[in-house]
């Protein structure tokens, strides 16, 4: 039985080991990244089955992605080997040790080229969850028409739906997320997004102002992410503060994609609420402290290395 679905594009990665410009990089480690497949393995690592939907090329990348995932505990057998089309690349680097820049080779590749005949159906509607990102919105119109299928098919089979915001500047503009998120949000049963993100969607002042606004669009959790400064959530009409922890920060991409993980995972497993807030913030703790966009995800065992005493009091 699956616990959650999600779909989206995966890529190969790349990363510099060596701090400053790209062209003066020699060597690489590769890895694979992708907001979907990261959270897809930060709820398999905390005990719950996840599967993953997406296409990959016919090639080493695809190969890289299917074990990586599969190594990890992910379910594959939504993954589509699309023979016309490469799998995609991204290259993170560092121009300075505390600026990392990510540049995406994806445009026309095989993950951004799923479209709704690609989704299994009767998995989808046998979760429990179905996780989304608005990366996938923006990838290409048939991407975007999956994502309002399956959120269509969970919805019509009482499958919850969560949603992280996920705002890639490199993909598309303010005004064009503004309206497609707008559109799809008041189908959506769990919110995350930074107040950056929330705000291309509603208005608020402050994070708990911001988490109202969202909320009343209709979905029934939302999640503002606060980086450092912990984050807020209104759930059911309660509002709830969640401590930052205290972690040396080496990369800050996929904090985003486990702190979902973390309380996706806790939702599941009917943790109560305060569980899953602190589960949720600590994963997004771990997801930093190593430079990979998934490596550092805690296992459950993990999550007691983070005690309330390495809270930062607010
Ligand atoms: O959230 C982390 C992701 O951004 C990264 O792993 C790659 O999916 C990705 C993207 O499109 O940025």
């Amino acid at each position: 039985m699956i616990d959650l679905v999600t779909l989206g594009e995966s890529m190969a990665l790349f990363t510099a080991r060596r701090t400053g410009l790209l062209r003066h990089s020699r060597d690489f480690g590769l890895s694979v990244g992708g907001a979907e497949s990261n959270l897809a393995i930060g709820v398999s690592r905390l005990g719950r089955r996840a599967a993953w939907i997406g296409r990959v090329g016919d090639d080493e990348f695809g190969e890289l992605l299917r074990s990586t995932l599969s190594g990890e505990g992910v379910d594959v057998r939504g993954m589509i080997v699309d023979p016309e089309a490469p799998t995609g690349l991204m290259v993170k680097s560092r121009r300075t040790v505390d600026l990392v820049d990510v540049r995406y080779y994806r445009s026309a590749s095989a993950g951004s080229r799923l479209g709704p005949a690609d989704l299994d159906v009767s998995l989808l509607r046998s979760a429990r969850v179905l996780h989304v990102t608005g990366i996938t919105l923006a990838l290409s119109a048939s991407a975007a028409e999956a994502v309002r299928a399956a959120v269509a098919e969970a919805r019509d089979a009482g499958v919850t739906v969560s949603m992280d915001v996920n705002y890639r500047r490199a993909l598309w503009s303010p005004d064009e997320a503004s309206k497609a998120l707008r559109e799809i949000v008041p189908a959506v049963d769990v919110l995350f997004a930074t107040e950056a993100e929330g705000r291309l969607i509603a208005e608020g002042e402050d994070a708990p102002g911001l988490a109202e606004a969202l909320s009343a669009l209709g979905p029934r959790h939302v999640l503002v992410k606060r980086g450092s400064r912990g984050a807020v959530e209104l759930s059911d009409g309660v509002l709830r503060h969640a401590e930052p922890y205290r972690v040396t920060e080496l990369d800050p991409v996929g904090a985003g994609d486990a702190f979902a993980a973390g309380w996706l995972a806790e939702t599941l497993e009917g943790a109560p609420p305060e569980r899953r807030l602190a589960t949720a913030c600590a994963a997004g703790a771990f997801a930093v402290t190593s430079d990979g966009d998934w490596e550092s995800l805690p296992h459950r065992a993990d999550l007691d290395l983070l005690t309330p005493a390495d809270a930062v009091s607010r």
